[in-house]
This record gives structure tokens, C-alpha cells and sequence, in this order.
């Protein structure tokens, strides 16, 4: 009998599509599955997060295996798991004894490291694929990286438009002449809007089951299951895109950095988790949305904004972070020593931003980009907390987030650890963008209009605390310096004022107790 081959699909590989699978006999093949401690709790993953990949793995499983494939599907509880997945390929090379492994690459820096050790450890030869669901292979993106000084998303996204030719004319330009409406992205919330709202699915018996497991044996983990609606088939994730495109893409562009207190949706696709773990196609997306925008169904700016989110954003994160790795991971160029509030687990803020941000983290496993960003990305730069600290509860607290995409977005992003080479700024404000990007300040405890003591939005003195205590190294970026002519007009006694404002404000900020982070 020839020896099979053996497919490792590891929980954010859940594609039909995917590179290790095609070409390959059915059966000469044995698919391995595994729910492994380990991936469980590398850090304290949110309940739903867990619940969504246990359950949209199961359902891949039978999926395949309705298809024909052999499956090997080891469950968490199943006796003798080894918890790793290293340790799993190693117990199922000795049940099927491959001649091979055949292996899409894993995403996350992590894992990697340790598939590396397989060549060594394993008698059988061990291949190791391209994960060609990306839009831009590694090496394209390290050559596009080569020799630029600073790395920028705008210009690597007018590369991913020509290379994919999405919302590009005849003469090879940009539809409707400008390559980015991101000025057209930016309209306060106002009394009218109501969006409509996204779909949610009910769990059936499989994911019913995973949510009781979850419940029993990750019960001290962040989260609710109760609002358990992530869908975790394919079929569901094409209902929630095909809703998406229908009912809300339309003013998508229009609202996308809009907050507005108890709408945890608004009009954004609500897509990242069934993108990132394999159930839908990027370019796929993205080419819909296009066709919307050609049979006339949604305009430009939600159209061109939702692409650029895609094949910019997203395509560069993941370049970036390859890029970088594993330096990234450690960066602090803003040398951030505080530990996280407390109130980033509990909720219990009297900020009506943070409180709302955090509520609808827990509740859905899940906030929007503009509160993950200005909000809670923006106290946590403005106070100084650790970056490796912030990275922790990004990664652990959304249902979207695996490190290629997490630490990029809250190191280099928000935290400017990496001291601009993802950005060109850090993205610090006061309390006057959130006022006018939202509903928040309305009904808040503080006034976003009153800048220093009692009653104070906190955002406006730790604003200028941050941009007094990085001077020098922030003075020098063009994009920033003229600020500091506002603060040294100011004058030593209101300066003064902000300082002692914002200092007394960080001495009531309790620090996270141990037990939500990492075990
Ligand atoms: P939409 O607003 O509908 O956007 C459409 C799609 O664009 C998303 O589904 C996503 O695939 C992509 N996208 C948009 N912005 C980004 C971005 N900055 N980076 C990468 N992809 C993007 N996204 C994750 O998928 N996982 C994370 O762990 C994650 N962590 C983040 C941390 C911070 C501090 C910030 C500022 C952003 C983070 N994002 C992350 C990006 C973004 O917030 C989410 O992709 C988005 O909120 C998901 O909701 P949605 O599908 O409704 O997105
Ligand atoms: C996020 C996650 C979790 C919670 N559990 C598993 C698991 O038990 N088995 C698995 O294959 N994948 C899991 N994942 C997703 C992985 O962490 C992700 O696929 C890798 O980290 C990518 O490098
Ligand atoms: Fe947030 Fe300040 Fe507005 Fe309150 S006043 S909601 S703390 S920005």
C-alpha cells in the first residue's frame, strides 16, 4: 500500500481553495484537524473567538469530509491530545505513517517558528506552501519594500489596484481619477442614520456543542457567548457578505469612521472574521463590490473605501509584519512602560467612548475600526501604555485577530512602537475628534469643550502631556511640528495647567489585575 500524504489544516486555513489541497488525491490523502490547548491559550482569547474557530473548523471537517477526503480530527478533549501541533503531527505520523506532510505556511510568526523544527524532527519529507490567499506574496512585497526609506500604504495600494485591475479604466487610471476618496470617508454621524441590521446565526446542535465546551473549559476567559451569531460555514459567510453588499455598502464609505453609542455594527461589512479564518475570498469581496460600483448599485467612495480596506490595508498589514518580524514584536520606540487599565476588561469607565468601545468588545468579540483606532488605541498611545501590554488584549479580546494582522495595526499603527515606518504619525487626538466623529460626548460624564480639571474630557490634557513628553523626537516630523507652536504659544501657566491635569488623571488609573492576559 503506498504511504498517504498527510494535510495539516491549521484553524485560519478553513478555504476550499487552499494550495495544500489542490491537486491532491483524495485518497491518498488523510487530512489532519486539531483543537489544541495551545493555540487555546497562547494568550486568553475572547469566549466567542474560540467558540467561531473550534466550531468553523467542525464544520470544515464535515464539509471536506462529505467531499470525499479522509479526515483525522482530533478534539480538544479527545484523550491523549498533546496540545501543540507539533505534538499532534507527531502522534498522526504515527497512526497514518506518511511518506509526506503537506503543509499551507501558518500566518502567524509564532507558529512558524516552531513548524521550522518539523524538517528536523520528522522522518517524512515535510512541504511547506505559499499561503497564495493573499493578494501579494511575500517576496512581491519585501521587493516593493526594498530601498524605500519609509513604507507607505497609499503607494503599495496603487500597486494592488493595477495588479488586480480593480477600479481601473482603459487607460489604466484610477476610476474617477483619484486613487484614494478617503475625504469622502469621514461624515459625522447625524439624528437619520439607521443602518440596517447584520445578519446573525443562530448556533445549531455543532456549534452548540462548541459553545458548551468553550463555557466549561475556557469559562475564566474575557466575553460572552451569549451573543453567539459569527457565522461558521461558508454558506453563512456568503449570506452576511451577500447582505452586506445589498443593504449597507451603499453608505459604507460615507459613515466609515462614524460612532454613534449602542450601534456596534453601523454599515461595515462585519466580514474580518470570516475572511481571516478562510470561509470567504478577499479578491472575491472585492470583486463584487466593484461590480457594484459598475451596475450602479453603490457609489465610489463606499466602493473605492471597501477595496482599499482589502487590498490596502489589509494586503500591507500582512507584508508589513512579515517584513518586520520578529523585531516588531518588541518595539517601543515611544519606551511605554504603563500597565493596561484595569477598565480595558471591565468596562467600568465614567468615559462614555471607552465604556461603549469595551462593552461592545465584550458582548461581540468585535468593535469597529474607528473605536479600535481613536478610542481605545488612542488612550492607550496618549497614557503610555506598554505596547506589549496593548498588544496582548488586542490579539486576545477580537474574534478577528491572529498576530499578522493585530500587531501591525496596534504596534505600528496606533502605538507608533515602530517609530514611523508604517505610518507617518501617530494617530494621538483630543477629545474634539471624538465629539465630531460621534454621539459619545453628548450624554458623557466629561466635557469634550473643557480642557483642563474637574469635568475635563481626560483626552484633552493627556493629548498635550503626550505631545510634551515625545517632543523631541515628534518636533522633527513635519506633519507634527507646527503643533508645538500652538502648545509654546500657549504660555508656561496653561501649559502647566494641562500637565497637572493630565498627571492627576493617570494617577486614578488602576492597573489590570493578573488573570485575563496571557497564562
Ligand atoms: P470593515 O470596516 O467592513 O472593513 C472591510 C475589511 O477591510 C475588513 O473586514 C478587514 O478585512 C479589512 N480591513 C479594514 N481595516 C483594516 C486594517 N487596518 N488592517 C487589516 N485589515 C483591515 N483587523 C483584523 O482583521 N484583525 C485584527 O486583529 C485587527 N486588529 C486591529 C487593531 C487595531 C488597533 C486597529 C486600529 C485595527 C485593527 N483591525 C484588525 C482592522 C479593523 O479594525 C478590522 O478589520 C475591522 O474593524 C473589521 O470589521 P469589518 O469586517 O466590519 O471591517
Ligand atoms: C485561534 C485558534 C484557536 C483558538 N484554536 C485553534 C486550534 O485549536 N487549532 C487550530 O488549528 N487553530 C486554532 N486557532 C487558529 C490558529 O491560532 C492559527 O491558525 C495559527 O495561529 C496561524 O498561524
Ligand atoms: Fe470620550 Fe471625552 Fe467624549 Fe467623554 S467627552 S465620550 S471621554 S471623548
Amino acid at each position: 500500500m503506498t504511504k498517504p500524504t498527510l494535510i495539516p489544516i491549521l484553524g485560519d486555513q478553513l478555504s476550499h481553495s487552499l494550495a495544500s489541497l489542490r491537486g491532491q488525491s483524495k485518497t491518498g490523502s488523510v487530512i489532519l484537524m486539531m483543537e489544541v490547548w495551545d493555540e487555546a491559550t497562547y494568550v486568553k482569547h475572547h469566549k466567542q473567538k474560540i467558540a467561531l474557530i473550534f466550531s468553523a473548523m467542525r464544520h470544515f471537517a464535515a464539509e471536506l469530509s462529505e467531499a470525499g477526503w479522509r479526515i483525522d480530527y482530533v478534539k480538544l478533549t479527545d484523550t491523549n491530545n498533546a496540545g501543540s501541533f507539533t505534538g499532534e503531527v507527531a502522534r498522526a505520523i504515527e497512526r497514518h505513517d506518511p511518506a509526506k506532510i503537506c503543509i499551507v505556511e501558518a500566518s502567524e510568526w509564532r507558529v512558524r517558528q516552531s513548524m521550522d523544527e518539523w524538517h528536523d524532527k520528522f522522518a517524512c519529507e515535510v512541504e511547506v506552501l505559499p499561503d497564495d490567499r493573499f493578494i501579494c506574496a511575500q517576496a512581491e512585497f519585501d521587493e516593493w519594500a526594498k530601498g524605500r526609506k519609509e513604507l507607505r500604504m497609499e503607494f503599495f495600494y496603487r500597486e494592488m489596484r493595477k495588479k488586480t485591475g480593480l477600479l481601473i479604466d482603459e487607460s489604466g487610471k484610477p476610476v474617477g481619477e483619484k486613487w484614494n476618496l478617503d475625504a469622502e470617508n469621514r461624515a459625522s454621524p447625524d439624528a437619520k442614520l439607521d443602518p440596517p441590521p447584520c445578519p446573525k446565526f443562530a448556533p445549531d446542535q455543532m456549534t452548540q456543542e462548541v459553545i458548551e465546551l468553550v463555557e466549561d473549559r475556557f469559562g475564566d476567559h474575557f466575553g460572552n457567548l451569549e451573543n453567539f451569531g459569527w457565522p461558521v460555514t461558508r454558506a453563512d459567510a456568503e449570506k452576511a457578505a451577500d447582505a452586506f453588499f445589498a443593504e449597507r455598502l451603499p453608505d459604507f464609505g460615507k459613515y466609515q469612521d462614524a460612532m454613534v453609542h449602542g450601534s456596534d455594527d453601523l454599515y461595515h461589512s462585519m466580514l474580518s472574521t470570516s475572511i481571516n479564518c478562510g470561509l470567504l475570498d478577499p479578491l472575491d469581496l472585492c470583486q463584487r463590490a466593484a461590480k457594484a460600483y459598475q451596475d450602479g448599485d453603490a457609489p465610489l467612495n463606499s466602493v473605492e473605501g471597501f477595496i482599499r480596506q482589502i487590498i490596502g490595508w489589509r494586503e500591507y498589514v500582512h507584508g508589513f509584519y512579515w517584513h518586520q518580524m520578529p523585531g516588531l514584536a518588541e518595539a517601543n520606540e515611544l519606551e511605554a512602560k504603563r500597565p493596561l487599565p484595569e477598565f480595558y476588561w471591565t468596562g467600568e469607565t465614567d468615559m462614555r467612548c471607552l465604556a461603549d468601545s469595551i462593552r461592545s468588545t465584550h458582548d461581540n468579540a468585535h468593535a469597529h475600526h474607528i473605536q479600535r483606532l481613536m478610542v481605545l488605541g488612542n488612550f492607550a498611545l496618549l497614557s503610555g501604555v506598554a505596547p506589549s501590554a496593548v498588544e496582548d488584549w488586542y490579539l486576545a479580546v477580537y474574534a478577528d485577530a491572529y498576530e499578522w494582522v493585530e500587531l501591525p495595526n496596534v504596534a505600528a499603527m496606533v502605538l507608533y512602537a515602530d517609530g514611523g515606518k508604517l505610518a507617518s504619525k501617530p494617530y494621538a487626538a483630543s477629545g474634539n475628534y471624538i465629539n465630531k466623529m460621534s454621539d459619545y460626548c453628548k450624554e458623557c460624564a466629561y466635557s469634550p469643550s473643557k480642557k483642563t480639571g474637574e469635568g475635563a474630557c481626560p483626552f484633552n490634557p493627556l493629548y498635550w502631556h503626550f505631545m510634551d513628553r515625545h517632543r523631541e523626537r515628534l518636533s522633527k516630523n513635519h506633519r507634527i511640528g507646527r503643533i508645538y507652536s500652538t502648545w509654546d504659544r500657549m504660555g508656561e501657566e496653561k501649559q502647566r495647567d494641562y500637565l497637572d491635569s493630565a498627571e492627576a488623571f493617570l494617577e486614578t488609573l488602576e492597573p489590570a489585575k493578573d488573570g485575563w492576559a496571557r497564562h
